[in-house]
């Protein structure tokens, strides 16, 4: 076996082989059987190469060096395109510390099974090991993990979402931490196959976390979430379970830096499902003259208290992994400026330029196409040229509207968190909880029609609390109870929280708010509800803006829709309760006796009424 990337004892710098990181590596390597080890420095050199083997391999196509310099396209097998949230496993010793919301199986069990799939699994291939930090590298909210991995395009990726290389790999060391995390595309190579360009196994994955020794094993895929360990699983699934031991948040949201005209300054973080336009939030461009909005982070956020008793929080990834479809100057400019150069394209389709292209990139769709399958696509077709959840890797410092301080190893302090989900019906364009505990109980209440980004049935609505229903790993009323707990914490300075939903729409199906750059208007008002505006009005549901206190001039909404935006159907709100009543029963006695008592305070709010 031949080992690169390190000195020439086979090891990366001084390391020796009694080391747990060196230990670790050469049991998976044992268990895995590759041809060749190499330790990823990080480096331009080696991402270079890398590309270029992924670009011989048939992996990668080389995009238009004129149109998009240094940049590629990679098209999955037709089976290997979103999270597969039914082959996702959280493996703690009890089942109920997993919870109803999640896949369990016995740790020893499942790893036995991990074993059988992964012996042999990297034969015929390279095998990686890559140190990475999720967050800015040595900050205090910040987290190492090292994943080890047979695929090529997971390091290019991995060196854009996370701090990747020998910095990390030198805090491992003197930290001695680490989240390790193994991952196979499941497609070992005997002597003489010829490779596949994105090589997989079809018909088997598993995405397994063990949350009490915080490790991950994925095995099967190649996508995204199922394969950049630092992104779901371990900022997300392993990292909520951290967070929870420790006292902290390790949320699905974005963060922005908000500034008003006056020059005042505050920040908002944000739970939404998957493909429901975190990123669109984050690089928002407002409507409203004079406000800015800058990026912090668009998808996850760590938050830690502060010794002023704020939340302050961290984007612990360094790039976008955004969803392509519907990204287009009219939505998301920003996002269109981030993608000039050195961005990896999954799963677009490719214009006879050499450049990419999606439903929504343009107005018009280019005459000839070669789709996300690799077959030729006129807009005759019938079909589209992009897989709904096509995706681009970006990173985070070409984004325009970055905000300075994003890589702040403290973080910033958090005013505001939005949660939102897609409801057609029911559900208010925004409002805000009571205080902290019914802010809890409406992210425990979240809910959303589900979307491309996971493998499953696009439009059905289903309860995400938090947005984290996919990500939470572990027992999801525990989770409340933590966010609870949280709102207890003696001098803690709490951020208020909010209800949005964007995407109510009228009996014939069309949108009733504009959203995009015009949510800026509903971001006005929480602002000025975080600066002590007193423009709300208790409702059963929460405290909506009085008559006239958001800011609706200049946009395209009737009255009439205006007030449809936030009609509170009691009859539908009674339904509504049952059906929480129905989601909270899955929990049992592990519900929290406060969400319980909210839920009655709700009903009652509508029997008063
Ligand atoms: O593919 S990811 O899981 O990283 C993105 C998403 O579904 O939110
Ligand atoms: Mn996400």
């Amino acid at each position: 076996m031949t080992i690169t990337g390190a000195t020439a004892e086979g090891l990366p710098l001084n390391l020796d082989v009694e080391h747990r990181v060196v230990r670790w590596v050469s049991e998976v390597a044992a268990l895995t059987t590759p041809d060749a080890v190499h330790w990823v420095d990080g480096s331009a050199e080696e991402n270079e190469r890398l590309c270029q083997l992924l670009v011989a391999h048939g992996t990668f196509i080389h995009l238009n060096e004129d149109l998009r310099p240094n940049s590629y396209l990679a098209r999955s097998d037709p089976s290997d395109v979103a999270r597969v949230e039914d082959r996702t496993f959280i493996c703690s010793e009890k089942e109920e510390d997993a919870g109803p919301t999640n896949n369990w199986r016995a740790p020893a069990e499942m790893r036995e099974t991990l074993k059988g799939l992964f012996r042999g699994s990297m034969r015929g291939r390279t095998m990686y090991v890559i140190p990475f930090s999720m967050g800015p590298v040595g900050s205090p909210i910040g987290r190492l993990g090292l994943e080890i991995t047979d695929s090529a395009y997971v390091v290019v990726n991995m060196r854009i979402m996370t701090r990747m290389g020998s910095a990390a790999l030198d805090e491992i060391i003197r930290t001695g931490e680490f989240v390790p995390a193994v991952h196979s595309v499941g497609k070992p190579l005997a002597p003489g196959d010829k490779d596949v360009a994105w090589p997989c196994d079809p018909d088997m994955k598993y995405i397994v976390h063990f949350p009490e020794s915080r490790e991950i094993w994925s095995y099967g895929s190649g996508y995204g979430g199922n394969a950049l360990l630092g992104k779901k699983c371990f900022a997300l699934r392993i990292a909520s379970a951290i967070a929870r031991d420790e006292g902290w948040l390790a949320e699905h949201m974005l963060i922005i830096k908000v500034t008003s005209p006056s020059g005042e300054v505050k920040h908002m973080a944000g739970a939404f499902p998957s493909a429901c336009g975190k990123t669109n939030l984050a690089m928002l461009e407002p409507t409203l003259p004079d406000w800015r909005v800058e990026t912090i982070g668009d998808d996850i956020c760590w938050m830690k208290f502060g010794s002023d008793g704020r939340l302050h929080a961290i984007n612990p990834e360094a790039g976008f992994f955004g969803v392509a479809p519907g990204t287009g100057m009219l939505t998301n400019a920003n996002a269109i400026r981030t993608l000039y150069a050195n961005c990896i394209y999954t799963n677009c389709a490719l214009t006879d330029e050499g450049d990419v292209w999606w439903e929504g990139l343009t107005k018009e769709a280019p005459a000839h196409l070669i789709d996300w399958t690799g077959q030729d696509w006129t807009p005759e077709s019938g079909r589209v040229a992009a897989h709904a959840n096509a995706r681009f890797t970006a990173p985070a410092a070409q984004d325009p509207a970055i905000s300075a301080d994003w890589e702040d190893p403290a973080g910033v302090a958090i005013d505001a968190i939005m949660l939102g989900g897609r409801r057609a019906t029911t559900v208010p364009l925004v409002r805000e909880g009571f205080n902290w505990e019914h802010g809890v109980f409406l992210g425990s209440i979240m809910s959303s029609e589900m979307t491309a980004a996971a493998v499953g049935t696009v439009g059905k609505l289903r309860f995400d609390p938090f947005a984290m229903v996919p990500f939470c790993g572990y027992n999801m009323a525990d989770y409340w109870g933590h966010w609870l707990q949280i709102g207890q914490k003696a001098g803690a300075q709490l951020p208020r929280i909010y209800l949005v939903n964007w995407f109510r729409k009228d009996e014939s199906g069309r949108f009733m708010w504009p959203g995009y750059a015009d949510n800026s208007r509903v971001i006005e008002w929480i602002f000025g509800r975080c600066s002590g505006e007193d423009d709300a009005v208790e409702t059963p549901i929460g405290l909506l803006p009085a008559p006239g206190a958001l800011d609706t001039s200049g946009v395209d909404v009737t009255a009439a829709d205006l007030a449809a935006l936030f009609a509170i159907d009691p009859a539908a709100w009674v339904a509504e309760a049952d059906a929480i009543e129905e989601h909270y029963a899955r929990f049992g006695s592990k519900l929290p006796p406060a969400l319980i008592r909210q839920l009655a305070d709700l009903k009652d709010g509508f029997a008063r009424a």
